[in-house]
């Protein structure tokens, strides 16, 4: 426990380090995981338990992915082994599994208005304990977390913000901060001269302190000229340079001198991503977030699907390299994910139309808007759970102006490990509030390219496509297992709010969108074993939904099954009992909802979480057969 720690020698304390450097390799060499962040606060992690105490001050710790030390610090090492899987310890902060986790955590930038709350709360209700946020440089580029300053930097209130500068979001920072930060850096000779005479000079005998006053003036005219102003003091914060990051003596001094000061206060600190183990340390970028891998080369277990299957990120980053060689006018905009997002490819050939914002979805968007209404076609390449920050921006910046804007969004749908700050199950849902938009879903990476094709060259307001984290099999390959005929029908041409029939039957129509359409061929064919048999219908377009042909089924077979990946609540499923209720004599027994429920959704490998909520194939199918 972090107790334990306060006794331990320096020397002791290397050892540690270098003990929990191991245990987190051979860990996250098993199970995945945020390997390079955790990797590069290793002291950090040890220096903030020695000097605080989290059963009663509060660290918040932004985006939450750089947790592993402090969860084994604070007894959760045994379960470490189960960390990410289901119904093992989260990857990130969770209030609900241990007093030492502060606050949820997921998305980024959060940490400071958290902590502000908490430290205004504390004064408030004349509590006596220290609040301390922990955010890296690329979390603090966020407008929530300026925001955040802009508002603790002028008023009085204890806190304390680490900010954990490696110079890497996921992949090397970008934009003004990170550029002012490197300066900062870049004036660290500045730094190390002083220490060093401060040091010296008192010593030399009748020069000594005289002299030293006189270096002092000299050094505050230097630092004038040569150091860039610093942006926190002026934004009344006290600041405190550059501290090495990896020198727990050094962080344990800093940490003690400023605990008990009074008002914010930013310490800098300057720590390494993926410290201590080489491929993370070359590599940083791909060892933030990381499958299973071989320790001695850092190379990646890649499952079969993968090396079988196109992904999607793979298929939409190729076809928008395609599209914008042929025009001239489409743009990508990503915020900070390039590779997860396969803007990269794109970026190779065009790196004058390509836009990485840093994390800043919300400025994206509305930059979007402004390139659309410029006659330019931009294409917004946001995983799902992170364009739920942006929600305004679309309404309010494209929608309404009904803005010629695509939306390519990865990881639609339950993203597995990662667990529930990080599932794309609720775009459905928001987006269908949202005047003027189209909302399409891909069965397979052929389709998405046709429907990308469409949004850019065929639309002329705004049109979000979404797709899941991996990939699908081809609906082609799917249909010539179950024996359709007519494939072709599978890739007919996308047309406004179009869907198509893949499959005849005359029991029930399965109603499924985008990559769900795999199941619903597999529900099908398992269906028929028992001489029921479906029509299946894979919807595309979500928004609008095509109800002619939702309805001409359903008038044929009596019964409807929905399947999506996203909740309930706003889903497709909700839009067809909606249908149904309205334009049929129907009544809701005759419609099957899955979808995953109103609740958060934890973590675990994909096919463990559709199982526990009633959506593998197999509890698919016995609903339907138990409710015929
Ligand atoms: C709103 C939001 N957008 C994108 C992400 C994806 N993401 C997770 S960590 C990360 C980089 C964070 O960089 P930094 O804060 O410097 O932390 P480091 O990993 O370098 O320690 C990003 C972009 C996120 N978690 N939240």
């Amino acid at each position: 426990m972090p107790d334990d720690l306060k006794y331990l020698s320096y020397e002791e304390l290397d050892m540690l380090c270098k003990e929990l450097r191991t245990f987190l390799i051979e860990n996250i060499s098993k199970t995945g995981g945020h390997l390079a962040s955790n990797l590069g606060v290793v002291e950090l992690t040890v220096a903030l338990h020695r000097c605080f105490d989290t059963s009663t001050d509060r660290i918040v710790w932004d985006v939450g992915h750089q947790t592993y030390i402090h969860k084994i610090l604070t007894g959760r090492k045994d379960l470490f082994h189960s960390i990410r899987q289901f119904e093992g310890i989260s990857g990130f902060p969770k209030t609900r599994e241990s007093i030492h986790d502060a606050f949820n955590t997921g998305h980024s930038s959060t940490s400071i208005s958290a902590a502000l709350g908490m430290a205004r709360a504390r004064d408030i209700q004349e509590d006596d304990y220290r609040v301390i946020a922990v955010i890296g440089d690329g979390s603090i580029t966020n407008g929530m977390a300026l925001e955040a300053i802009n508002d603790a930097g002028s008023c009085k209130t204890d806190l304390i913000v680490i900010l954990n500068d490696n110079e890497m979001s996921i992949a090397k920072n970008v934009g003004g901060f990170s550029n002012y930060f490197a300066r900062l850096a870049n004036g660290n000779w500045y730094y190390k001269i002083k220490k060093k005479l401060k040091k010296i000079l008192p010593k030399v005998p009748f020069i000594g302190r005289g002299m030293l006053k006189v270096f002092q003036k000299i050094r505050d005219i230097i630092k004038i000229f040569i150091l860039p102003g610093n942006v926190f003091v002026e934004l009344g914060f006290k600041y405190i340079e550059l501290v090495d990051g990896h020198d727990i003596r050094e962080l344990e001094k800093v940490f003690s001198n400023i605990k008990d000061i009074e008002g914010p206060i930013i310490v800098h600190v300057c720590t390494q991503k993926g410290k201590g183990y080489l491929p993370a340390e070359k590599n940083p970028d791909m060892f933030h977030g990381i499958a299973p891998f071989k320790i001695e080369t850092g190379e990646v277990f890649r499952g079969v699907d993968s090396i079988l299957r196109k992904s999607f990120t793979q298929a939409f980053g190729e076809k928008l390299l395609e599209i914008g060689r042929k025009n001239d006018k489409i743009v990508a905009i990503t915020a900070a994910m390039m590779k997860g997002t396969g803007v990269n490819i794109f970026a190779c050939e065009f790196p004058e139309r390509t836009f990485d914002v840093g994390i800043a979805e919300e400025h994206a968007v509305t930059m979007a808007g402004g390139f659309a209404i410029s006659g330019m076609i931009p294409i917004v390449a946001i995983y799902s759970t992170f364009l739920q920050r942006a929600y305004d921006q679309i309404m309010h910046d494209i929608a309404f102006q009904n803005l010629h804007v695509v939306f390519a969004l990865d990881r639609a749908g339950i993203v597995g490990e990662d667990g529930e700050t990080h599932h794309g199950i609720y775009d459905l849902s928001f987006l269908d509030t949202i005047p003027n938009i189209q909302i399409l879903a891909p069965a397979d990476h052929i389709e998405l390219a046709m429907m990308l094709d469409y949004a850019v060259n065929e639309c002329d307001g705004p049109v979000a496509i979404r797709y899941p984290r991996g990939s699908a099999g081809t609906v082609a390959e799917q249909a010539k297992k179950m024996g359709i005929e007519q494939i072709e029908d599978c890739y007919k041409e996308i047309k406004y709010g179009k869907g198509v029939l893949l499959e005849s039957g005359k029991d029930v129509t399965i109603v499924a969108e985008g990559a769900m359409i795999e199941k619903a061929l597999e529900v099908s064919a398992v269906l028929g074993q028992s001489e029921i048999f479906a029509d299946v219908i894979n919807v595309r377009s979500i928004k609008p939904l095509d109800s002619a042909l939702i309805l001409n089924s359903y008038r044929r077979t009596g019964k409807i099954v929905s399947i999506e990946n996203n909740v309930a609540p706003g889903g497709l499923g909700s839009k067809i009992l909606k249908l149904i209720s309205e334009k049929t004599s129907g009544d809701a027994d005759t419609v099957i909802v899955f979808a995953f429920p109103d609740e958060p959704i934890s973590q675990g490998n994909i096919s463990e979480i559709f199982d526990k909520y009633g959506m593998s194939t197999k509890k698919i199918v016995e609903r339907i057969i138990d409710w015929r």
